[in-house]
């Protein structure tokens, strides 16, 4: 069942051993505050030195780059909607994030794959919409990639656990 590639965890995305982490990011792609900024702060100045390269990232897509001084071999950096009211495409435009880091972990041969919930801390997406999104995309891309194994949900909060619990059943 294909349920079964997905974990919850409550920790800090930067301490797990994954193929990839996925970054929350801003569209400049230099850092911010979150998990943006424990993801770069645990990788050391040399993500950010890649991520200048890049020249940012608009709403909905996808970035990859190493994870240098993570335990995880890369970082897919994705920059999720602001939610305004849910009437500005927030709920498609977050789904793409979710389709657009796939597509690079598919492309990329990447097995294991670890997200927080995406825009739903400073960008104010509501996590219970947001939880069921992630893994709405997720049991799509489990069915797409032959290869994929383990899918994380880091929930950092007992509310984002229980909203993924709920999206889970
Ligand atoms: N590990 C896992 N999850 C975390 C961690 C961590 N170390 N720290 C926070 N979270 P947010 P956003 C959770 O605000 O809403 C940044 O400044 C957090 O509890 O990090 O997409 C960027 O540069 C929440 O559940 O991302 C952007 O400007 C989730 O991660 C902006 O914030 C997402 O919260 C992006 O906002």
């Amino acid at each position: 069942m294909k349920k079964k590639i997905i974990k919850l965890v409550e920790t800090d995305i930067t301490t797990l051993s994954v193929d990839v982490i996925v970054n929350a990011a801003n569209s400049s792609l230099l850092g911010g505050g979150g998990v943006d900024g424990a993801i770069h702060r645990a990788a050391g100045p040399e993500l950010l030195t890649e991520c200048r390269t890049l020249n940012g990232c608009p709403t909905s897509e996808a970035k990859i780059t190493k994870g240098y001084k993570l335990p995880a071999r890369f970082v897919i950096h994705t920059v999720g909607p602001i939610w305004r009211g849910g009437n500005h495409e927030e709920t498609h435009l977050l789904a793409e994030c979710y389709r657009n880091t796939f597509k690079i972990a598919q492309t990329q041969h990447l097995e294991t794959i670890a997200f927080p919930a995406i825009s739903t801390g400073a960008y104010g997406f509501p996590v219970k919409v947001a939880a069921k999104i992630a893994v709405r995309e997720t049991m799509i891309a489990a069915m797409q990639i032959p290869f994929l194994k383990q899918v994380i949900f880091v929930c950092f909060t007992p509310e984002t656990r229980e909203a993924y619990e709920e999206a889970l059943q």
